[in-house]
């Protein structure tokens, strides 16, 4: 575990990376305790200095690297987490500028949203179906502060997961008698067809993310509060983004969000 200087250290280079948009060098090879648990701790300082610098606050938390292509290709068996903040949201019909990020990616998700407070330690797929509110479209913008989007887990983990924006769609679609499984989506950039998956690729099923979520959160003594968004985790590999690029994410049932990005 690394020591409280080192974290308060690594989460100010972080905060300082992204504000002036200079990637940083992974910090495992400098700071080889750098452990899953303490980037935990670094993402926690991190959001910290991001809240009260920013006056933003928290709205809900993102999954990560939770399909297997993504988990195989970082090497490892589960996903991660970060935090969303009331800044990082933007609307439809906003169009997003590239000059706030270093090199961002665009990744399809379902955004969840839940009536009751969710907390381990052993919440399952059913819990978490009856206390969704909603779910919607989103698409989230992610972005990294380490050179060529290059790093380990506990390097992404304490850069919050590779967070920077999101948007979701305003259709709040009830889960009823949906499978969210078998949800299909398509994903078309500057109007054509990049991919098209259904939301089974998320861990089997998207609601199976939020209850691996809720029993981490568990371990730190944290919950996914009433009202708040969760993320599930990208269906897709993230695409990158050129300026004037035009994305749009629409699925069965879900309805549609799209994005437009300037220079
Ligand atoms: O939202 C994400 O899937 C990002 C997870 C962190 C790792 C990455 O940047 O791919
Ligand atoms: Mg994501």
């Amino acid at each position: 575990m690394l020591g409280t200087d080192d974290i308060n250290q690594i989460a100010v280079e972080l905060y300082e990376s992204e504000r002036q948009k200079n990637p940083v060098n992974n910090f495992v090879d400098k700071y080889p305790q750098l452990d899953e648990a303490s980037a935990y701790k670094v993402q926690e300082k991190l959001i910290e200095i991001k809240s009260s610098r920013e006056n933003t606050k928290r709205v809900g938390h993102k999954l990560g690297l939770t399909s297997k292509a993504k988990q195989n290709m970082m090497g490892v068996h589960e996903p991660s987490y970060g935090v969303l903040l009331e800044s990082m949201q933007k609307y439809e019909g906003d169009p997003i500028s590239l000059s706030g990020s270093i090199h961002a990616k665009i990744e399809p998700e379902i955004a969840f949203i839940f009536n009751k407070e969710i907390k381990g330690p052993a919440v399952t797929v059913a819990e978490v179906m009856e206390a969704t509110s909603y779910v919607m479209p989103a698409l989230e913008i992610i972005d990294s502060r380490f050179h060529g989007f290059s790093f380990t887990l506990p390097d992404a983990v304490s850069d919050n997961s590779s967070s920077s924006l999101f948007m979701i769609g305003e259709r709040f679609q009830r889960l009823d008698d949906l499978d969210l499984r078998l949800t299909g989506m398509v994903l078309k950039k500057n109007g054509e067809i990049m991919s098209t998956a259904t939301a089974a690729n998320v861990m089997g099923h998207p609601a199976r993310a939020i209850s691996w979520l809720a029993n981490k959160l568990y371990k730190v003594g944290q919950s996914i509060q009433t009202g708040e968004i969760v993320l599930s985790g990208s269906i897709l590999a993230a695409e990158t983004i050129e300026p004037g690029d035009h994305f749009s994410v629409s699925f069965d049932r879900l309805g549609s969000v799209e994005i437009t990005f300037t220079e």
